[in-house]
């Protein structure tokens, strides 16, 4: 630890990137473990595409809803808010994210690049028309319910979740902006990912190849473990509160707790 505290005061320009493990703390199902109930005969690769949601929209619409009120329901954990004393504390900072939760933004950050979008942004399937959901759902979907999607107001077209399924092109402007900022920062967080879905993964490759020192926060191994300089083992609520004391002291750590 004692090596990364020195890298991180000296640090011109940290990017951190989270997974579906980053919000575990705060009760989110993480990816995998997101398909209880109506949802556990699928798995999540094959209701997270437009094929599924073309062929069953209630039975999506009903498990991105149900995913949604959890968002809604749930607080930014101790992980979160070190992140963001992090971001406090150094130059330059990136906050990348593969969630579609809004727990980063709740924990104080304007501007959270989010690779794969957001289940709050939904919108028409057809004309892509932002859609405003009602904070509570009238019919709220217990686990395992499906759930109608609302008809768009301009052209009636069935409202999708403003996520990026798998098949789906990421956003190309925020995709760029994470490519430069996992090129150009001194040290490269990977909190809380199995590291398999790309091109979210390849990020902590381009850091490593750009002579960033790359960290990885997880309890578990996975396939950054051979390339990243640090493993940190354990959970990001733990650990990251752990790492900004030592680097900056409890001032720090206090004012985002
Ligand atoms: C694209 C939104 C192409 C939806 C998501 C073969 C090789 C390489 C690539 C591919 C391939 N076959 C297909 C592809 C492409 C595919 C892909 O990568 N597939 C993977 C599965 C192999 N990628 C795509 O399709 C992407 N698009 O490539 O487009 C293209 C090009 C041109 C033209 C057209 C198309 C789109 C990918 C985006 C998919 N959408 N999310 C939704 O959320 O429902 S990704 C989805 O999975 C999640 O958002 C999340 O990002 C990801 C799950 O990953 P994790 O976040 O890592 O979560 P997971 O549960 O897996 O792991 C949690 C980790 O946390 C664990 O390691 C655990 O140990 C750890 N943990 C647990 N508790 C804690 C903790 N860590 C710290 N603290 C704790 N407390
Ligand atoms: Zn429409």
């Amino acid at each position: 630890m004692d090596e990364l505290v020195a890298t991180l005061r000296a640090a011109r320009h940290v990017a951190v990137m989270t997974g579906a493990g980053a919000s575990a703390e705060s009760g989110i199902p993480t990816f995998r473990d997101a398909m209880s109930g109506l949802w556990s005969r699928f798995d999540a690769l094959e209701l997270a595409t437009p094929e599924a949601f073309a062929r069953d929209p209630a039975l999506v619409w009903g498990w991105y809803e149900w995913r949604r009120m959890m968002a809604l329901r749930a607080q930014p954990n101790a992980g979160h808010r070190a992140i963001a004393a992090m971001a406090a504390k150094v130059p330059r900072f990136t906050l990348i994210t593969q969630n579609v939760d809004d727990l980063h933004e709740r924990a104080g950050h304007d501007a959270v690049l989010h690779l794969h979008g957001s289940l709050h942004r939904p919108r028409c399937s057809v004309c892509a028309l932002p859609h405003v959901s009602p904070p509570e759902i009238p019919a709220e979907p217990r686990n395992g319910r499906r759930l109608a999607p609302p008809a768009c107001h301009r052209c009636g077209g069935p409202v999708r979740p403003g996520v990026v399924w798998f098949g789906e092109i990421l956003l190309e402007r925020t995709l760029r902006a994470a490519q430069l900022a996992a090129g150009e920062c001194d040290v490269f967080f990977s909190v809380g990912t199995s590291s398999q879905v790309y091109p979210a993964a390849q990020l902590p490759q381009i850091a490593q190849h750009a002579g960033a020192v790359v960290v990885q926060v997880n309890p578990d191994r996975t396939a950054l473990d051979d390339s990243a300089r640090h493993n940190l083992r354990g959970q990001a609520g733990e650990i990251l509160p752990r790492l900004v004391r030592a680097a900056w002291g409890d001032e720090a750590t206090a004012a985002a707790s």
